[in-house]
């Protein structure tokens, strides 16, 4: 299949391309290398040391023999996008080329307005593209968990049976997000609703969890095609970024009581489940939402369970409660449904088998390249960025070794 990636230089994007192009499609990568530039705003950097997009599609060539086009541009500049989508012509776009970060978008206004400008008017380039020149392209749009928020009922995939005064309906799921970034995504995926119906456009909302993971079998076929790794507190998760604290001896940075729940896959998992959505397009006219998630874990399971890894590993690491620099609800219902993508034959990849082991050993690798200043938060929902790093409240108790220790 003819497949356009929106974001290939990305973390999920260039994993996705390596993945999809070893099956086969044909591809082609999007880019105007935001995320880098961001990082250099702020000071950041991947953990890993990624090379440029166009030596890693030429080391993939020698590698496989797989060609893959690179189109450099920004996708809110309806010629780039207009131009890109007609000449390519692709059967599906897979649409991760967006700003992902809650932190970033909670700066200031400058960047609440950026944020939008970037996410929700690129979207709209793009919809308005496939109109025009590939109606029958499916779209495959990553959205997020984030955009319902953490409400009291059981969380459905996209959409909510109600009745109402003695009336029924299939509508929307209501969206209650938690920051200036996840409401670009809950403002896209109305525009993709509203294009499906009014225009007959396919697509496919991927409500995703949070991401964890370092390595693909495609990435470890050669250095110089190693994926992005974020861990600092704009663009980084909080798996990935606890994992990089244990090896740095900071204690890992549960923020508030650490109840938080959120629903998380494995990098390997995400691109299964893009390639089901690939495999399996939705019909013309529909909007279809999957919630893209495998598993739920509370901040401080998450914690634990990195602690417990490391501790075995050699390592000292301590679990710290810091001022919790969000506005969230820390004690919540969270039961949020994901049989769409298991009903069309996911299978799972669970945290507990020994994954955090094989991520703390690849990070310790990269020791030497980890930005400390990087790691703890500044940035506050209700102040924006002081540069006022957060303080630690208080000390998890150092669980008790086990008996033989
Ligand atoms: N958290 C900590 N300590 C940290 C970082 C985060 O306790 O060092 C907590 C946060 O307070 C929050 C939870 O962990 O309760 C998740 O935070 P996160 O930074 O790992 O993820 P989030 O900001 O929600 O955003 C990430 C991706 C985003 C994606 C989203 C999926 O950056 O692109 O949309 O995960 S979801 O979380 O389901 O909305």
């Amino acid at each position: 299949m003819r497949v356009l990636i929106l974001g290939g230089d990305g973390y999920l994007g260039w994993a996705t391309a390596m993945y999809l192009s070893n099956k086969g499609h044909q591809i082609a990568l999007a880019d105007n290398f935001l995320r880098r530039r961001m990082h250099l705003e702020r000071g950041t950097d991947s953990l890993t040391p990624i090379r440029s997009l166009q030596e890693r599609v030429a080391v993939w060539q020698a590698l496989t023999g797989q060609k893959m086009q690179v189109h450099v541009g920004d996708l809110a500049n309806w010629e780039f996008t207009s131009r890109l989508i007609k000449t390519f012509q692709p059967e599906a776009i897979i649409h991760y080329g967006q700003i992902p970060s809650a932190p970033y978008s909670m700066i200031d206004v400058h960047h609440a307005v950026f944020t939008h400008q970037n996410n929700v008017i690129n979207n709209l380039n793009v919809l308005f593209a496939i109109h025009e020149y590939v109606p029958d392209c499916h779209l495959i749009k990553l959205g997020t968990m984030g955009e319902y928020g953490t409400p009291n009922i059981d969380i459905e995939e996209g959409w909510l049976e109600i009745e109402h005064n003695g009336r029924k309906d299939r509508l929307p799921f209501p969206k209650q997000p938690g920051s200036f970034y996840h409401l670009t995504k809950v403002h896209d995926s109305h525009n993709i609703h509203f294009a499906c119906r009014i225009w007959g456009l396919r697509a496919t909302d991927l409500n995703q969890g949070v991401v964890y993971g370092i390595e693909t079998p495609e990435a470890n076929m050669d250095d110089r095609l190693i994926n992005r790794f974020d861990y600092d507190e704009s663009f980084g998760t909080y798996l990935n970024r606890f994992v990089v604290q244990a090896v740095a001896g900071i204690p890992l940075t549960v923020y508030g009581k650490g109840t938080q729940t959120r629903g998380m896959l494995n990098i390997n998992d995400t691109l299964a489940c893009v390639e089901i959505a690939l495999l399996n397009p939705s019909k013309a006219g529909e909007f279809r939402v999957f919630n893209q998630f495998t598993e739920s874990f509370s901040v401080m399971d998450v914690a634990r369970m990195v602690q417990e890894q490391a501790v075995r590993l050699g390592l000292n690491v301590q679990i710290a409660h810091y001022e919790n620099p969000r506005r969230e609800a820390e004690e919540h219902y969270y039961n949020p449904r994901n049989d769409a993508l298991l009903g069309l034959g996911l299978q799972p990849r669970w945290l507990r088998d020994t994954l955090i082991e094989d991520m703390i050993k690849r990070v310790k690798q990269f020791e030497a390249h980890i930005i400390h200043e990087a790691i703890v938060p500044s940035i506050r929902w209700d102040k924006g960025d002081e540069a006022q790093k957060v303080t630690i409240l208080e000390y998890e108790a150092q669980p008790e070794p086990a008996a033989g220790d």
